[in-house]
C-alpha cells in the first residue's frame, strides 16, 4: 500500500533553535573538572566514503550523526555518560571497509556505528560488528538481500546487528519503473555497474517495469572504473530506447550521461540514490537538464519533521552539505542513542552493553527527522519513503514522493 505526499502542500517549517557546542570534525568528550565525577565513556562510530568520488555523501553522512552525538552530549541525554565520535574512510570500497570496521571494534568503548554507504561495502563489515556483537546502521545500504537474505520471496534475518534507516531497491526500483510508465515512457534501456547496488537496482526496476507493460529493449553494463562509455552506448542508441534506467553511482553516472547527449542519445537518464548529488549535476553539467533519480526518505527540505535538523546543521557550520543520506543518517545516530538511554543505564561500561543495545535497537520508536523510525523483524525501517527528483535549471527538483507500508 503507497500514499503520495502532495509536496506542494507541505509549508511551515517548524524552526526549532538546537544549542550546539562547537563544529570540529571529531567530537572528544571533556576531561573532567574538578568536584565532579568523571563520565563514562561510550564511542559511536561512522564509516563512510570520506575520500574520492562519493566523499560529499560520505561526509554529509558523517557531519549528521556527529550532530546527533553533539546534541546528545549537550543534552546530557544519557546520565552519567558522555559519547565520543569516531570516523573512519571506507573509499567506498569493500576492502578499506572491512579494515575500518576491524580498527573500530577493537574499541572497548564503541558501541555502535552507522554506515556505510554502499552495499558492496556492507556486505564486506556486516560479519565483523556480527561477531562483535555491536550494531551496525546504515542510513543508504538500499540492496534489499543485506536485511532479508538473498531469497526475497523467503526473507530470513541476514544479520541480527545489521539496521537500516533507509527504503530497499526492492520498492525504489518499482517505484521508479511505475513513475515512467505513469509518464507514458514504455520502452527504456538498462545499464548497471555490475555491482551489488547497482546490479540489483536493475533487477528490481526491470521485473516491475516489464510487469506494468513497459519494454526492455537494451540491457547492457559496465565496469566501475569505466572512463569511456561508447560502445554501451553505440549498442543503446541502436536499439532507440526513450530512457535510459542506470543502476549505480553518479561518478560513472554523469560522464554516461554527458556521453550519451555528445553521441546523439539525446534522451533522458534515470538512477536511484547512488546518482542523487549535486556532483551528479557539476560533473554532467547541461547535459544533466531532465535527467531522473528517486532518492530514499522526502526532500528534507519540506518535511515538518526535518526542520530542527536542517537549522541545526545549518548553525554547526559543518563545511558541504548534509547529502541525499543526511536525515536518515541523523536518524540512524539518533536511534542508537535512543537504545543507549536504555542500555547504558545501568552498565559499567560500554562493553558490556553491546548485546542489550542490539536488544534495544529492535524496540526502539521515536520520530526522529526523517519521520517515525522503527524497525521490523529483519532490521528495516518500518517507515520507506521515495521520491523522483528531476534535473532543472541546474537542481534536483522534486517531482513525486510517495510513503510504502
Ligand atoms: N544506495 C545507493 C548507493 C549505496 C549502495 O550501494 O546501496
Amino acid at each position: 500500500m503507497k500514499r503520495r505526499i502532495a509536496l506542494a502542500g507541505v509549508s511551515g517549517l517548524l524552526l526549532a533553535s538546537v544549542a550546539l557546542t562547537g563544529c570540529g570534525q571529531r567530537n572528544t568528550p571533556a576531561a573532567p573538572s574538578g568536584g565532579g565525577a568523571a563520565k563514562k565513556v561510550a564511542t559511536i562510530g561512522v564509516i563512510a566514503p570520506l575520500s574520492g568520488g562519493l566523499s560529499a555523501m560520505g561526509n554529509g553522512i558523517k557531519n549528521s550523526v556527529d550532530l546527533a552525538v553533539r546534541q546528545a552530549n549537550e543534552t546530557n541525554a544519557i546520565p552519567g555518560w558522555e559519547l565520543k565520535f569516531v570516523a573512519e574512510d571506507d573509499q567506498g570500497q569493500p576492502d578499506p571497509g572491512r579494515n575500518a570496521a576491524t580498527k573500530l571494534v577493537a574499541d572497548k568503548t564503541l558501541v555502535g556505528v552507522v554506515g556505510p554507504l554502499n552495499s558492496s561495502v556492507g556486505q564486506a563489515m556486516q560479519p565483523v560488528f556480527e561477531s562483535a556483537g555491536i550494531p551496525l546502521i546504515s542510513s543508504a545500504n538500499t540492496n534489499p538481500s543485506l536485511t532479508r537474505g538473498a531469497d526475497l520471496a523467503n526473507p530470513k534475518r541476514a544479520y541480527s546487528t545489521y539496521f537500516r534507516t533507509c527504503a530497499t531497491d526492492d520498492v525504489q526500483g518499482p517505484f521508479a519503473a511505475k513513475y515512467l510508465l505513469d509518464e507514458g515512457i514504455k520502452e527504456i534501456a538498462t545499464i548497471h555497474d555490475k555491482k551489488t547496488y547497482g546490479a540489483g537496482l536493475v533487477g528490481a526496476f526491470s521485473e516491475a517495469f516489464t510487469k506494468g507493460g513497459g519494454t526492455i529493449v537494451a540491457a547492457e553494463t559496465i565496469n566501475p572504473d569505466d572512463k569511456d562509455f561508447s560502445a554501451v552506448i553505440s549498442k543503446v542508441k541502436a536499439a532507440n530506447p526513450k530512457l535510459v534506467y542506470y543502476g549505480g553511482e553518479h561518478p560513472q553516472a554523469a560522464p554516461l550521461s554527458q556521453q550519451m547527449k555528445a553521441a546523439g542519445l539525446t534522451i533522458p537518464l534515470m538512477g536511484g540514490d547512488g546518482i542523487f548529488d549535486k556532483a551528479f549535476i557539476d560533473l554532467a553539467g547541461a547535459s544533466a537538464s531532465g535527467d531522473l533519480a528517486t532518492n530514499v526518505g522526502a526532500p528534507a527540505e519540506a518535511l515538518p519533521t526535518a526542520a530542527a535538523f536542517v537549522a541545526a546543521y545549518e548553525k554547526a557550520g559543518f563545511s558541504g552539505g548534509y547529502g541525499a543520506y543526511g536525515i536518515g543518517s541523523y536518524d540512524a545516530g539518533t536511534a542508537l542513542i535512543e537504545a543507549l538511554k536504555v542500555s547504558l543505564k545501568d552498565a559499567g561500561d560500554a562493553e558490556s552493553a553491546r548485546k542489550a543495545t542490539v536488544e534495544a535497537l529492535n524496540k526502539v520508536s521515536f520520530t526522529g527527522a526523517s519521520g517515525k523510525v522503527s524497525f521490523d523483524q529483519y532490521g528495516d525501517n518500518t517507515t520507506r519513503t521515495l521520491t523522483v527528483y528531476k534535473v532543472e535549471n541546474g537542481e534536483w527538483k522534486a517531482v513525486r514522493t510517495e510513503d510504502y507500508k
